[in-house]
This record gives structure tokens, sequence and C-alpha cells, in this order.
């Protein structure tokens, strides 16, 4: 049975939309009302995830321990597809992620509007060239099912319909492929996503 800290719409839901879809138990703890989460993880971010006294830190990380331990065809058998797996799995939580980050961030930084205004007009065009290499990773794959993952969708994809979520935060131009915008909406409807949307509301 794992425990996962998480702030509500934050990246944590991905990994709570990834227990559901491998059919693993867990009670979901808000990190927002949590005393001391700091001694749960030192960096003071989510997701941690809780196995039997073992702190699980760093999402990219949860996602392949999750999926080497829960055998499913979202852990493909062949050398070549785990590394590509890995590979979308690093996009979006070291590329993508971070490029949101920086809308958050300026939002709480920077004081002048303007200066703000600026910085998060840049900050998008670098987000939506990111959106385009999803969408030219998604058309190389056509044929293979409508997600990164393949016919299910895989830890990046999962990953990239949470950070898509927070883009109706900010006044900026968020561009996303129609073939993306379709695989997007398509992990949105999944019942692991709404089910996982709901769980938050009542655990907060
Ligand atoms: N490198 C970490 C970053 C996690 C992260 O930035 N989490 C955000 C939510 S998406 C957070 O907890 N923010 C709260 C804060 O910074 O106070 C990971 O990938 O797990």
């Amino acid at each position: 049975m794992y425990t996962l800290y998480f702030i509500p719409s934050a990246c944590s839901l991905a990994i709570q939309v990834m227990l559901r879809e491998l059919n693993q138990a867990f009670t979901l703890v808000n990190q927002q009302s949590t005393e001391n989460f700091i001694a749960v993880n030192p960096a003071n971010v989510v997701p941690a995830l809780v196995e039997n006294g073992k702190v699980y830190t760093e999402g990219a990380a949860i996602m392949l321990h999750l999926l080497r331990t829960h055998p499913s065809e979202l852990w493909p058998s062949s050398v070549g597809l785990q590394q590509q797996t890995i590979e979308d799995l690093m996009f979006a939580n070291a590329s993508m992620h971070p490029a949101y980050g920086r809308l958050f961030f300026a939002t709480h930084a920077i004081a002048n509007e303007q200066a703000r205004q600026l910085f998060l007009e840049e900050a998008a065009k670098q987000i939506n060239k990111l959106w385009q290499v999803v969408g030219l990773r998604l058309a190389q794959r056509e044929n293979e099912g409508g997600y990164l993952g393949g016919r299910m969708p895989g830890a990046a994809d999962i990953f990239l319909a949470v950070y898509a979520r927070w883009g109706a935060h900010f006044f900026v131009d968020i561009q996303i492929p129609d073939n993306v915008q379709q695989m997007l909406e398509s992990v949105m409807a999944r019942q692991s996503f709404k089910a996982a949307l709901l769980a938050e509301q009542s655990s907060t």
C-alpha cells in the first residue's frame, strides 16, 4: 500500500493517475496540510511516494519505479522501447515541467507587471517549441496507438496532460498541435484521470 503526498493539480497528480492505471492501492496525503513535510522530502516538493517506510522522490524516478515494479504493457520488454519510454519521460519531466515552472516562478518573483508579462511570453514561446516536439514524436508513431506510450497512455503522456492544464492559469498564448491536443484530451478523459482529480478534491 502506497502513500502519495500531493498538492492539488501539481505534478503529483500524474503519479496518482499512474497508480490507478496500474491498479495499485494508495492513500493520499495533502502536502499543504502536512506538518514537517520536509522530514518526508527534504527538497519540500511533491510528489513523494512512501511504501513500507521507504520514501521515493522525483516524479520521473517514481514513475520508473512503478513501471518496473508492476508489470504492464507500459514498460516494454525490449531495451530499445524501454529507452524510448525513458526518453519521453525525461523530456516531459526535465524539459516541459521546468518550462511551465518558469510561468509560476515569474508570477511570484517579478513584481513589475510589464516585465513579468514579457518574461511570461518568452517562457510561453519555449513551451510552444516543446509542444511542437511532442507533436513530431506522436506523428512519427501515428500507427502505434495515439499515445507516446503506444495504445495506452504512458508516464510521459500522463505528465504532459497534467502540465497542459497549468497553462490556463496564465495570460499567454500556448499553442498545442492538434495531434497532441487529441492525445491530451484522451488522457484527461480516462477514468483514472477523472477519478484522480476527484480524489484530490475530497482529500483537500
Ligand atoms: N524535480 C522534482 C520537482 C517537483 C516539483 O517541482 N514539484 C512542485 C509541484 S509540480 C512542488 O512541489 N512545488 C511546491 C513548492 O515548490 O513549494 C520532481 O520532478 O519531482
